[in-house]
């Protein structure tokens, strides 16, 4: 195996990645970064530099973060398998998913000290990384307009007590010191929260540059307008890399037991402790999780939306594995009409 050299490394590059690759294709592809998505294009980041690649029906579905494998002349061979990979069920009644961001190492969840602050999203956003299998920060911005963001902080504590909570006015270079630790060279960082939080405010003051277009707000309602559209990574002058994304207005979480029960790990403890294996923490005799709620150790709000999203999460689940069975089924349906038409082809040829 090659030593990973500086610049690969730079770009995210782990041992994760190198050990996945055979020998000949270390002889015969080179690795590349996908940094951003064109309409059909995709770019990707190599040690020689940027390039694009035209995205083909063939392909997997590929993300930015992703790595991928190219033959020596651009051409795609194949994806690599992930690191972390954030999914969420597309907007509206449809029951697709989609891919967020890949290889994602720390994701910070931008939440503003305004009317945008809510643990309940909070908890949402924590179950989507903790599935995605990334570190959560949790970033608090217009910390300048709150008078008193301190109570705040210490209500998103009470969500984790290992959870790195941050309080920052994400227009000065403070925000920057404050958020360096998780920016280092090949570290990679997404950034997630409603719009007008200031995501592309943070990013730019990350980059000391204003290369991200930011919303001014609107007084009335605290609410940004969507300025961020195109997704890429960036390089951050300390060597990481940092995804700005738009704001997800409907964030619905797919498929993600292990990320909701990681979230609400203390509920999933209390509950050990339930007389009933099978205990719903309704008004079953013996229920420790209602015990704690009655005794303030747990908050009634957090059990409400655990069950929320624990709900949400199974819903989701299952209306996706019926559309990919259907889709299943179609794909073989098609394969057997177009298979009739060669035959048939053939036949009259
Ligand atoms: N005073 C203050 N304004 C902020 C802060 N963070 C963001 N803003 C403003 O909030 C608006 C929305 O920010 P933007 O970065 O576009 O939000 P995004 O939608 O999350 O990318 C912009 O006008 C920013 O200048 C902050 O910490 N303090
Ligand atoms: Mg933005
Ligand atoms: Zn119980």
């Amino acid at each position: 195996m090659n030593t990973l050299t500086g610049s690969l490394a730079d770009l995210g590059w782990h041992p994760y990645f190198q050990q996945q690759i055979s020998l000949e294709e270390l002889e015969n592809t080179v690795p590349a970064r996908v940094v951003a998505q064109h309409r059909s294009e995709l770019e990707v980041a190599t040690e020689n530099g940027n390039h694009n690649f035209p995205v083909t029906p063939s392909m997997p579905q590929i993300t930015v973060g992703d790595w991928v494998l190219l033959d020596t002349t651009g051409g795609f061979v194949r994806l690599l398998d992930r690191q972390s990979c954030f999914r969420r069920k597309t907007a509206g009644s449809q029951s697709t998913e989609q891919l967020i961001a890949a290889n994602v190492d720390t994701a910070f969840i931008v939440c503003s000290l305004n009317e945008d602050f809510n643990l309940n999203r909070i908890e949402r956003y924590l179950s989507l990384i903790h599935d995605a299998g990334a570190e959560p920060v949790v970033v608090l911005t217009k910390k300048d307009l709150c008078d008193d963001y301190e109570p705040y902080q210490q209500q998103v504590q009470t969500l984790g007590p290992l959870l790195s909570v941050i309080a920052v006015n994400a227009l000065e270079p403070a925000a920057r010191a404050a958020l360096l630790p998780w920016c280092q060279s090949g570290r990679t960082v997404v950034l997630l929260g409603s719009s007008g939080t200031g995501k592309s405010t943070l990013t730019n003051t990350l980059l000391q540059e204003q290369k991200q277009a930011t919303a001014a707000i609107r007084e009335d309602d605290a609410k940004g307008r969507h300025t961020t559209t195109g997704r890429s990574l960036l390089h951050l002058p300390e060597g990481g890399m940092v995804l700005d994304t738009p704001g997800m207005r409907e964030l619905q979480l797919v498929d993600m037991q292990s990320g909701v029960l990681a979230t609400f790990a203390d509920i999933e403890e209390l509950a050990q402790q339930c007389r009933f294996t099978d205990c719903q923490h309704h008004n079953e005799p013996g229920c420790a999780v209602k015990a704690a709620v009655e005794s303030d150790e747990l908050d009634e709000r957090r059990l409400t939306n655990y069950r929320k999203l624990l709900r949400e999460q199974a819903l989701n689940a299952a209306s996706l594995a019926e559309r990919r069975a259907s889709d299943k089924a179609l794909g073989k349906f098609y394969k057997r009409v177009m298979g009739e038409s060669v035959k048939n082809k053939r036949g009259s040829g």
